[in-house]
């Protein structure tokens, strides 16, 4: 069983949507990026192993998780992007930066897919440790990307 498959079984993954023409933005944040590519590498290899295109999937890069909400504005106002998935990775400090950073992202997020009804999913790792970030990120955990990339694609089922 592939890490892939270890990730996904905690959701269902049947009867999905046909997004084959469907166009994602996958924004990654460059903070941790040991964590944050293997998180996108996950959610790419996903979106393409249930039929969307590659040159439907458009890989974009943001500085910090902080950038994420206006990278996912900037994707979410584009008429041929039909869902952002946004990946990020901020592991706790010994300030409560986290905190300030996780809680924006996470409205900022939200936001953009209110204001713009299209999916913007939150692919944010919120570790205490980097070995947990790890650990989610292709680990015992299974990748987190992978579950970003069917939750998008989900979440296109309901339009
Ligand atoms: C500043 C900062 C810190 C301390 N930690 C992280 C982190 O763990 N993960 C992450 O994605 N970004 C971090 N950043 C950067 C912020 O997200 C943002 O890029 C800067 O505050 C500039 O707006």
């Amino acid at each position: 069983m592939s890490s892939a498959d270890k990730n996904l079984s905690i959701f269902s993954t049947a009867n999905l949507p046909d997004v084959s023409e469907k166009r994602f933005a996958v924004l990654v944040a460059e903070w941790n990026e040991d964590i944050t590519e293997a998180l996108g590498k996950g959610a790419i290899e996903t979106l393409l192993k249930h039929g969307v295109k590659e040159e439907n999937i458009i890989k974009r890069h943001v500085p910090g998780s902080y950038e994420l909400s206006f990278g996912a504005q900037v994707m979410a106002q584009r008429e041929d992007i039909d869902a952002v998935i946004a990946i990020g990775c901020v592991i706790q400090g010994e300030t409560r930066h986290n905190d300030y950073i996780n809680n924006a992202v996470a409205q900022g997020l939200t936001d953009v897919a209110l204001k713009y009804n299209k999916p913007v999913i939150f692919g944010v790792l919120t570790p205490n440790t980097h070995q947990q970030a790890l650990d989610r990120a292709g680990g015992i955990h299974g990748n987190k990307g992978d579950e970003a990339a069917i939750t998008a694609i989900k979440m296109l089922g309901l339009k």
